[in-house]
């Protein structure tokens, strides 16, 4: 039996909400269609994407270089699991390793796949090569972190409607202030169990929080001084979305764990990764780690050709000078606004704050118009809107959507 043909936006809402558990509340577009920074609904209405699947679609909808490698590997081998070599894993492991400057890469499937297995590798070291006592080490964690929806990570997070009634939950994890090095080495000079501190180089879903200026190198430096490893959660700031390969790389900074996920398949297919040198790396032995998807030809291939466009079409040199671009104008427009308080961010990561209580829906109502004013952003929390376009952005596209962001928020100022 075919699917049922969708004729209408509202029809494919109303199959969702009667046949689909509702654990999401999205914005009231359907999507059928993305190419490059566009994308269409249903009734065929064109939008800018100022989301990108939450920073997953750097390279732009539907990338034909990534696209073509998807199908071509699609119609040769896509899933052989792990209980047998394939010829696409190796070539990629070296590609990727060389690409981000590390000896080994445990390919996954999603982010949160690959912040557990960042935890479980630190945790391994830190028994097996820095000498804790079993079942004792911790890993620092940030407030109002973001780091995915596992019974584990939730355990981690302060925000009630991620954990709440999830529980038992995992013990092992110590939360710090983000962006608070004094804190952090209160933390380190307490305890000898630290295995790691899991950090995003620019905090995500919290609003597009940019800690100072050296908070990175100084954590760095402090993880280094007490044998600790620097966990860095890039998968949501990779991947050239902050104007660099890596956000970390703003500072000089070299994680001893990389974790990437989202953009380093540009949004085609699921895949995650983690990324050490040997001296850690090495403590995970055959059998002790897995996955039946994680590596697979189809997933390396993809991934293969998306970290490609990376490089060929400059998206981090563009994702640095339309950020800027991107602030700028906002800066002008924030000077006679009663209704944004700030812009912020880095590359194009950016967000605006919304100048009313966190539990107003100012933030989601300008989300609603600017769907009809034809571009697509969604609030993070309360009065927080982020704006994350393509990379593949040009500079006239950056401005009409400037303009049409501005428009919009005219119709708010009180
Ligand atoms: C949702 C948020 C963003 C991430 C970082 C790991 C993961 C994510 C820094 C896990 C995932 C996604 C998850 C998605 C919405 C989106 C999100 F709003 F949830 F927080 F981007 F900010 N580390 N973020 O941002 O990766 O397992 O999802 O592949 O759960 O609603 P994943």
């Amino acid at each position: 039996m075919p699917l049922t043909e969708i004729n209408s936006s509202q029809q494919a809402i109303e199959l969702e909400d009667k046949h689909g558990a509702h654990n999401y509340h999205p914005l009231p577009a359907v999507l059928s269609r993305g190419e490059g920074v566009h994308v269409w609904d249903v009734e065929g209405k064109k939008y800018y994407d100022f989301l990108s699947a939450y920073s997953a679609v750097n390279q732009g909808h539907c990338h034909p270089k990534i696209v073509e490698a998807l199908n071509k590997q699609a119609a040769t081998l896509t899933l052989t699991s792990r209980a047998f070599h394939n010829d696409v894993l190796g070539p990629f492991e070296k590609y990727a390793t060389e690409y981000f400057g590390f000896d080994k890469l445990l390919p996954m499937n999603t982010g949160a796949e690959a912040v557990e297995t960042a935890i479980k590798v630190a945790r391994k070291w830190a028994y097996e090569t820095k000498g804790v006592k079993e079942t004792e080490a911790e890993i620092i964690v940030c407030e109002n972190n973001f780091h995915g929806r596992t019974t584990t990570i939730i355990s981690f997070s302060n925000d009630e409607e991620a954990r709440k009634n999830f529980g038992p939950y995992t013990p092992g994890f110590q939360k710090i202030p983000y962006d608070d090095i004094d804190a952090l080495e209160k933390a380190l000079n307490k305890n000898e169990n630290i295995a790691g501190f899991l950090v995003e180089p620019i905090q995500g879903e919290a609003g597009v929080y940019v800690p100072s200026e050296g908070f990175l190198k100084r954590a760095k430096e402090l993880c280094e001084k007490h044998n600790v490893l620097f966990i860095a959660d890039e998968v949501q700031t990779g991947i050239a979305r902050t104007g660099q390969l890596l956000a970390v790389d703003h500072e000089d900074v070299k994680p001893d764990i990389l974790i990437l996920g989202k953009a380093i398949s540009g949004g085609v297919y699921p895949v995650s990764a983690v990324l050490a040198n040997n001296n850690v790396m090495d403590v995970i032995k055959p059998g002790q780690h897995g996955s039946t998807f994680g590596g697979n030809p189809l997933a390396c291939a993809v991934a293969h050709a998306a970290l490609e466009v990376i490089k060929d079409e400059k998206l981090a040199e563009n994702a640095e000078k339309l950020g800027g671009l991107f602030r700028r104008l906002f800066d002008d427009y924030i000077r006679t606004s009663n209704i944004v308080e700030l812009v912020r961010g880095k590359g194009l990561l950016n967000a605006i704050v919304i100048n009313d209580s966190p539990d107003s829906s100012t933030a989601w109502d300008i989300c609603v118009a600017l769907k009809k004013n034809g571009l697509l952003a969604k609030p993070t929390h309360g009065n927080i809107i982020r704006f994350a376009p393509p990379l593949v952005m040009n500079e006239e596209q950056l401005r009409d959507c400037v303009d049409i962001i501005t428009k919009t928020l005219n119709e708010f100022e009180k």
